[in-house]
């Protein structure tokens, strides 16, 4: 996708402080920080959300899940906790539409959201 910002840091035209890459998948750190450890994982692939998840792409969705907790471990929030959210849509807040995996750790983090 040609106007897409995720794909741009996919393809390396945006810089990024990646913190994980492989041939399907890439995580790298959100520029709007909301806890000491805030993440993306997005796939390399163009999904425009959660709602185009489908028996075509499922493989990419269980190797995100795969690496999640890798990516805890490697970010030193395995053990004290964290949280996973995706944004789908206007009333989700999703601002970028590529799926993407918010990560966020390193601070107790309050619960309901607003
Ligand atoms: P969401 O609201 O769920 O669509 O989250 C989109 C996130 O993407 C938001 O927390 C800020 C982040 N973001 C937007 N543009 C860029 C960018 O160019 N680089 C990086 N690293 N993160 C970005």
């Amino acid at each position: 996708m040609e106007d897409c910002i995720f794909c741009k840091i996919v393809n390396k035209d945006i810089p990024s402080n990646i913190i994980y890459e492989d041939d399907k998948i890439m995580a790298f750190e959100d520029v709007n920080k909301m806890a000491p450890v805030h993440i993306l994982v997005i796939p390399k692939d163009h999904i425009p959300s959660i709602n185009a998840i489908d028996e075509g792409n499922k493989d990419i969705i269980a190797h995100i899940s795969v690496n999640i907790s890798k990516l805890a471990q490697k970010l030193g929030i395995y053990d004290t906790g964290y949280r996973v959210v995706i944004n789908c849509g206007k009333d989700g807040g999703q601002t970028v539409e590529h799926l993407h995996y918010h990560i966020l750790g390193k601070r107790a983090l309050t619960w309901p959201p607003g």
